[in-house]
């Protein structure tokens, strides 16, 4: 060890040293005890110092969070280390002279702080002041500002495309005047109902019946009011009738109000038939854009109803999360054959008027689905479930839960300009099924087409399996083995018994469901299946009869079903149900479903018209009654399929 204090002063050497403790008595290698205690102790103070120093002082992290809110906002960027570098050897007093801004800033912020505060709590207090109608205006206009944004960006316009022949949207006058009267008289009927949709639209008053407003159809509840189903779905009737003004006021609410940005839990289905339906077609009849952009953005909501494991789709989807389920009542979670089966029509126009293949390949997943799978004696069970892909409950029928299916494989065929012939033959494959085990004639000749229950056939028709008529003769010309003429007799067949299931009523409407058992030929037996909504399916059978016969029974059978209806159904607010059509003195359910004017009225007016109005070569009709026309797909991406070959 060379301290100073060990060397010499001069430069005189000094004798070799003895390096023992002994011989240098004050330069000891080792400490004694009492040093080394002492030692210990400054080395325990160090420590703690530390430790002091590591918790106590100031987190500077802490300034940074501080700082990161609001440096960029109210603090001019200071770059103190560059500061400091630049002042060089003046660097002590550039320290000084930050923590001088430093605490200038944070007075500067303190009083920018305080100033705010006071001015919200100004702010409150003249809130509080305005009354609770100001305060809602002031949300109002708000939302509605965030709405118009909202509008501008979803309202791009569609590519355009060449539209198909749109032939027949104008007729003329029927020369008969019988018929002109009666046509006019269904027109009054509807017109009447459409004076009331002035101000402040029916529903929305409750002094009035209660109908119109399918209140109690949660699921067809779309958009900031429950009038939208029955705007949407009369406005293409509206327009074929030649109501234009009452058109136009249908369009306007359109526009201004069907918002889908919503959080409604609606049926696929329903919202399929009844609004895509139907704005389509009103598009198609009008040429007015904003029932094409509507029904896109409507449809882009229920997409997300096929993420299932399948692809088959939840029955019903929330228009706002997304999230879909299917109804609680469905054998072991299954979907339903007549709403999954019930798409094609609408998605293919989807796709052919946005270019959009997504669409077209949701129905034609389903397709290719169905094709695969096993189907007990050749018919299509109405439950299958979207996990599994397994049918559920052996049940098959031609009404209820299944009826439109097989109306969209044929129609599917004829809007393609019959170039989905796979869509043709399912149609053909399945009528056969049909035919050997549901359809049987009554023991006082009646034909009727019955249900298959678990091996079982129900001797029961229902009031929705009378469409079968008129799909059997409309699907006649090209049937399988030259049976045109077999078709349409059985169609025929059919639109009698459905005649006789109203003609053996009181009212002279029919009934909901109606048996042929135990002595009984188209009678309801139930109290439960005793009464009439306004459906349309046995008129429809008349017309479509009508079309391809000209036989002036189906305008007589029709003739006496608008009486009827106009006599027992009228109320003040528009048309009810009625809930027993075996009784002389009829109450009424109160509701007046959107199809009545989509459907019943329509098929009626087209029934007293002639028949170039929306000849039946050029459009097809949705299963709400929707025209649309025939796609010539041969110049469309479309045409590249398989099942258009
Ligand atoms: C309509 O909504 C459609 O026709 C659907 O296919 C089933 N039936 C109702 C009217 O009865």
């Amino acid at each position: 060890m060379t301290t100073p204090a060990l060397l010499p002063l001069s430069g005189r050497r000094l004798p070799p040293l003895n390096l023992g403790a002994s011989a240098f008595p004050h330069h000891r290698a080792t400490l004694r005890l009492s040093e080394k205690f002492i030692l210990l102790l400054i080395l325990s103070a160090f420590i703690t110092l530390c430790f002091g120093a590591f918790f106590f002082l100031p987190d500077s992290s802490k300034h940074k969070r501080f700082d990161l809110g609001l440096e960029d906002v109210l603090i001019p960027h200071v770059d103190t280390s560059k500061e400091g570098k630049n002042l060089g050897g003046f660097l002590i007093h550039g320290q000084g002279h930050d923590e001088h801004r430093h605490r200038e800033e944070e007075e500067r912020l303190r009083n920018k702080i305080r100033a705010d505060h006071e001015k919200a709590l100004e702010e409150a207090k003249e809130k509080l002041k305005k009354s609770r109608d100001e305060i809602q205006a002031e949300i109002q206009t708000e939302k509605n500002k965030v709405m118009q944004e909202l509008k501008k960006k979803d309202s791009k316009p569609l590519p355009p495309v060449p539209l198909p022949n749109l032939i027949g949207i104008n007729s003329g006058e029927p020369a008969d005047p019988d018929i002109r009267e009666k046509r006019n008289k269904v027109k009054e009927v509807k017109m009447m109902m459409m004076m009331m949709w002035s101000y402040p639209f029916l529903c929305l008053n409750s002094s009035f019946l209660l109908v119109t407003c399918n209140r109690n159809h949660s699921f067809l509840r779309v958009g900031n009011s429950q009038m939208g189903a029955t705007i949407v779905d009369a406005l293409d009737t509206l327009y074929i009738m030649g109501l234009h003004d009452e058109f136009r006021e249908g369009q306007e609410w359109i526009d201004k109000n069907l918002d889908f940005s919503v959080n409604s839990e609606v049926s696929v289905f329903e919202v399929n038939i009844r609004f895509i339906g139907g704005l389509l077609a009103a598009y198609y009849l009008s040429g007015q854009e904003v029932f094409k952009i509507k029904a896109v953005q409507l449809a882009g909501k229920l997409l997300p109803a096929f993420n299932t494991p399948t692809g088959i789709p939840w029955a019903m989807v929330n228009l706002k999360s997304g999230v879909g389920r299917n109804w609680g009542w469905a054998s072991a979670g299954s979907s339903i054959l007549a709403e999954f089966g019930t798409l094609h029509m609408e998605f293919v126009h989807l796709s052919y008027l946005t270019g959009d293949p997504v669409y077209y390949n949701k129905v034609m997943h389903i397709r290719k689905l169905l094709q695969k799978m096993d189907r007990p004696n050749g018919l299509y069970p109405n439950y299958l479930n979207p996990r599994t892909g397994r049918w559920g409950q052996h049940h098959t029928s031609v009404g209820g839960l299944g009826d439109s299916f097989y109306e969209y494989l044929l129609k599917a065929w004829l809007m393609s300009d019959k170039m989905d012939t796979e869509a043709r033959k399912m149609y053909d494959d399945a009528i056969e099924a049909i035919e050997k085990h549901l359809i049987r004639k009554s023991n006082g000749g009646l034909t009727f087409i019955g249900e298959w229950k678990n091996g079982h056939l129900e001797r029961k028709m229902g009031h929705l399996t009378c469409f079968a008529g008129g799909m059997f003769a409309l699907g006649a010309d090209g049937s399988r083995d030259d049976k045109a003429g077999h078709y349409l007799q059985l169609g025929a067949e059919i639109a009698h018994t459905c005649h006789e299931s109203y003609d053996r009523t009181t009212l002279k409407l029919g009934p909901e469901a109606f048996k042929f058992d135990g002595g009984v030929e188209a009678v309801a037996v139930r109290q439960n299946e005793k009464y009439y909504i306004l459906r349309p399916e046995v008129i429809e059978t008349y017309w479509y009869m009508w079309r391809f016969t000209h036989d002036p029974k189906y305008r007589q059978w029709g003739w006496e079903a608008t009486q009827a209806i106009d006599k027992y159904c009228r109320v003040s607010g528009g048309f009810s149900g009625v809930k027993d059509v075996y009784s002389s003195s009829p109450t009424y359910d109160d509701v007046q479903q959107s199809f009545f004017l989509a459907e019943t009225l329509k098929y009626l007016y087209l029934l007293f018209s002639n028949d170039d109005l929306l000849p039946l070569d050029n459009w097809v009709f949705n299963t709400e009654a929707h025209p649309l026309p025939v796609l010539h797909l041969a110049n469309t991406t479309l045409s590249g399929n398989p099942a258009y070959r």
